[in-house]
């Protein structure tokens, strides 16, 4: 008998992925059978994502997915990045192409926001970091346009796509957490705030959870892709960091995880939201995860730096390898260059090398004179966020941790991965790279029944069947003074 296969759409902001995983009792086997990449688009001055060229690599993947099984896979689940939505009319028709979160028509907009409900009352309310691309802010930004005048519903990305592939519209829990709308201690839409807000949560279809059936493919789209019928499609942790962080193959509940791929998502995972002012003052959030979790972490520009840089570099008609760049940077001497990762000026894209100069430059760092020196001070950057991170979540929560696991593309990063265990004063356990993806699988996999038990025991399961790398701390007191350099730079 074969083990059942079950497709993962993993959506990430650099590319998506389909990847089917066959999943028995003590087995996980993953086949990546298609990845694209996820190239927004500026039009009119606005960026927005690429909806239905994505859309229309999830369908080429669910066809090679068919190839590669005989038609025959079990099920579907979708997992993509946070926040970002899109509008539907009263015929369920898409109103445009959903805005990319890092789009500037956010601008200004939170001060409009606490004007209206104040900071700490959002915090208290949603747990939900301050950023400007949250749910909330979109909405604000977007109320008073046609578009939103004519929308009757809001589907958040991977809820958007499962209403295509399926015809029945839902709002994944998960994903929901990050609007900044909803209240992590009840799982319930925080409406005392959205109606200050002018925002009627009604719009979001209802909530469902990690795990809950969210219908069957349409026949059209089992036609065009050769799957057999009928094909589940299984709400799973549809935010791609709550799949990320059910794939970390921890064991026991001492742990930080950095979910690592264009962001670096750094932080713990909780039984309760932690919403004192200090947590606030710290910028860290409280994310929604599987099974009734709570991913208490924080935004870190991740390896977005290097991916605007090599963008930046291309644009200039000198385009970097990413295997030489690393070879390179490994040789450049550390902690010569460092910039504050957590800081939003790196938000939004565009030339950033000249960001990252004029920042070193203001610190009074050296300015890094090549694209090796660029990397080497953007992941010594990351190493420093990281640190600072696992080390005041643990402060913030009284949760100790003696192990960071790494996930996501960035484990592949020895560079990074070490720096991360030398600063951290902790070992790092990096891998696997496809945890949203596993994650994404394994909650699909035990809603059918093919495996059985807690989150603890499908992370038993990820332990038994990937092989992860681990990174041991070396000599952390360069590190601490770098960190006692950049507190000092901060403004108070
Ligand atoms: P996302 O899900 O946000 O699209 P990924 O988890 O796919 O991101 O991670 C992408 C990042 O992983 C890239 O920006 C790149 O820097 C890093 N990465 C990918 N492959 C490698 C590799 N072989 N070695 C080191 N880093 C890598
Ligand atoms: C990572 C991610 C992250 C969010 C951001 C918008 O892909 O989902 O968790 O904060 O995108």
């Amino acid at each position: 008998d074969q083990p059942a296969a079950f497709a993962a759409v993993d959506l990430g902001a650099s590319s998506g992925r389909v990847i089917v995983g066959r999943v028995g009792p003590g087995t996980v086997d993953l086949t990546e059978v298609h990845r694209f990449p996820n190239t927004p688009v500026r039009v009119g001055g606005v960026l927005h994502w690429d909806i239905l060229s994505l859309y229309a690599g999830v369908l080429h993947g669910l066809r090679e997915a068919a190839r590669r099984t005989d038609g025959r896979i079990s099920g579907v689940g979708i997992d993509s990045w946070a926040v970002d939505y899109g509008l539907l009319d009263a015929r369920g028709a898409l109103l445009g192409n959903p805005v990319h979160y890092r789009d500037s028509r956010t601008d200004g907009i939170p001060e409009q926001v606490y004007a209206a409900v104040p900071a700490a009352e959002l915090y208290a309310a949603t747990g939900i970091q301050h950023a400007p691309f949250n749910t909330v802010h979109q909405l604000v930004a977007a109320r008073g346009t046609p578009q939103f005048a004519a929308a009757r519903r809001a589907l958040l990305i991977p809820d958007l796509l499962a209403y295509w592939l399926t015809g029945e519209a839902g709002t994944e829990l998960t994903n929901a957490s990050t609007t900044q709308l909803l209240d992590p201690g009840t799982g319930e839409w925080a409406d005392g705030v959205a109606k200050r807000l002018g925002i009627d949560t009604a719009m979001f279809p209802p909530l469902r959870r990690p795990g809950d059936h969210a219908g069957y493919l349409r026949d059209d789209v089992l036609a065009e892709t050769c799957l057999a019928g009928p094909v589940a499609v299984t709400a799973v942790g549809s935010h791609d960091t709550a799949s990320a962080v059910a794939g970390v193959p921890a064991e026991g509940s001492r742990f930080a995880y950095i979910s690592s791929g264009t962001w670096s998502l750094a932080g713990l995972e909780l039984d309760a939201p932690v919403r004192t002012e200090d947590s606030r003052a710290a910028n860290f959030t409280n994310e929604l995860g599987v099974d009734g979790t709570v991913r208490y972490l924080r935004n870190i520009m991740g390896h977005w730096l290097l991916q605007e840089c090599m963008r930046q570099w291309a644009h200039e008609g000198r385009p970097q390898d990413l295997h030489g760049l690393l070879a390179a940077a490994a040789d450049v001497p550390p902690l010569r260059s460092l910039v504050d990762a957590g800081d939003q000026r790196f938000l939004a894209p565009g030339d950033m090398p000249r960001r990252i100069a004029d920042a070193c430059r203001a610190a009074g760092d050296p300015v890094p004179a090549c694209p090796a020196e660029f990397a080497r001070c953007i992941f010594d950057s990351l190493a420093l966020a990281h640190r600072e991170a696992v080390l005041e979540a643990q402060r913030l929560s009284g949760h100790g941790v003696d192990t960071v696991h790494i996930v996501g593309g960035g484990a592949q990063n020895a560079l990074l991965c070490q720096a991360t265990a030398d600063a951290c004063g902790l070992p790092v356990v990096a891998g696997p790279v496809e945890a949203a993806a596993l994650g994404n699988i394994l909650v699909q996999a035990r809603a059918h029944g093919a495996v059985d038990g807690t989150l603890g025991d499908l992370r038993s399961l990820i332990r038994r069947t990937q092989q992860p790398d681990t990174y041991l701390p070396r000599g952390a007191q360069a590190w601490d003074a770098a960190a006692e350099q950049m507190a000092a730079r901060r403004p108070r």
